[in-house]
């Protein structure tokens, strides 16, 4: 694991972080066949540490652009859990007022300007904030998450284009786990090389363990450096593995659309224990902190899902506001 040059305070925040993302959406599984959420949920287990690796270095003013897969980013980006809750539960007091649902979170006051469902639709968005941030001549700089899916469309190329004609502050991370819906990569790409994407437009990629947090923060953290000080985007590709199903809380091998043994390989690599063996191994945390930080996320968690389940559904007058 690497983790050189972190200190103790972004260490604790990346183990907070990614245990929070992790019971949020193990909370979702539990809740999920209640049938009171009603809007599809493709969840993030197991993805938690790019999240995690890539917002510690970011600050509420930059732009964070996100997909469908977004909890993890608008968790580990600062958003509020409670609108996070209310989102999913469709209440009025959701980060998109009831009305967008899992897929649809957004958070602008932290700079997280919303997910989409539109697969590689975020790409060009982010690439022409980074383009207003840089003729407004403020110091925005753009993330955007996507899937290896994104990147067999059109726009994830035109956009990488633009960016590094224009020495545009993009990071575009890429969190691979090696499936559109139920089609392996293998079936999509001819090379296993998407960190080399942006190499004949001139930006640098870098293949990253995905589930390593420490070699995600190292890695996002030389790349908004680097657009930070004007030299343009980069490429990370985070390699990684969903745990459950490209939809719902199901993990997809039931119904024959992944191995069974792929999924059991990469349990065990689950980026949490193995940044929790580290922690305890350099003495950072004890067990029972752990224990500690746990159960306070716990109640959290349980407050957040109270404050879903006691707000208001929109009603029906406003359902064309806010639409764009
Ligand atoms: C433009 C577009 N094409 C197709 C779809 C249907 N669709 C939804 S998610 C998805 C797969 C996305 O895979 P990836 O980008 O790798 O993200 P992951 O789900 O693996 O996180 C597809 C094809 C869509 N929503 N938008």
């Amino acid at each position: 694991m690497k983790m050189q040059g972190i200190d103790r305070k972004t260490f604790i925040w990346l183990f907070e972080t990614m245990l929070k993302i992790r019971m949020v959406e193990e909370k979702i599984i539990e809740l999920y066949p209640d049938q009171e959420i009603k809007c599809p949920v493709h969840l993030c287990i197991g993805q938690e540490a790019i999240a995690a690796g890539v917002c510690a270095n970011l600050k509420k003013t930059d732009y964070v652009f996100s997909n469908h897969r977004g909890h993890g980013h608008y968790i580990a980006n600062g958003g509020d859990l409670n609108e996070f809750m209310a989102e999913l539960y469709g209440r009025v007091t959701g980060c998109s007022k009831g009305k967008g649902g899992s897929m649809h979170l957004a958070d602008t006051k932290n700079g997280f300007m919303g997910s989409s469902a539109i697969v590689g639709g975020g790409i060009p968005i982010a690439v022409g904030a980074a383009m207003g941030s840089v003729m407004q001549e403020q110091k925005r700089i753009s993330v955007v998450f996507f899937g290896d899916g994104a990147t067999d469309e059109g726009t994830f190329n035109e956009s990488l284009n633009f960016a590094a004609l224009k020495k545009l502050p993009v990071v575009f991370v890429c969190e691979n786990n090696f499936y559109a819906t139920n089609s392996p990569a293998s079936a999509r790409q001819a090379l296993d090389n998407i960190y080399k994407k942006g190499l004949p437009y001139g930006i640098p990629g870098i293949k990253i363990d995905g589930n390593d947090v420490g070699e995600v923060f190292e890695a996002a953290r030389v790349a908004v450096e680097r657009a930070k000080n004007n030299k343009g985007p980069s490429l990370l590709e985070c390699r990684t593995y969903r745990w459950k199903g490209h939809v719902g809380p199901d993990c997809d091998f039931e119904t024959g659309c992944r191995p069974r043994g792929e999924l059991d390989r990469w349990l065990k690599k689950c980026p949490i224990e193995r940044f929790r063996k580290s922690i305890l191994k350099e003495g950072i945390l004890s067990i029972r902190d752990i224990g500690d930080i746990k159960e306070s996320l716990g109640r959290e968690i349980e407050k957040a899902v109270s404050f879903a389940k006691s707000s208001s559904f929109p009603k029906k007058e406003g359902l064309l506001e806010d639409v764009y």
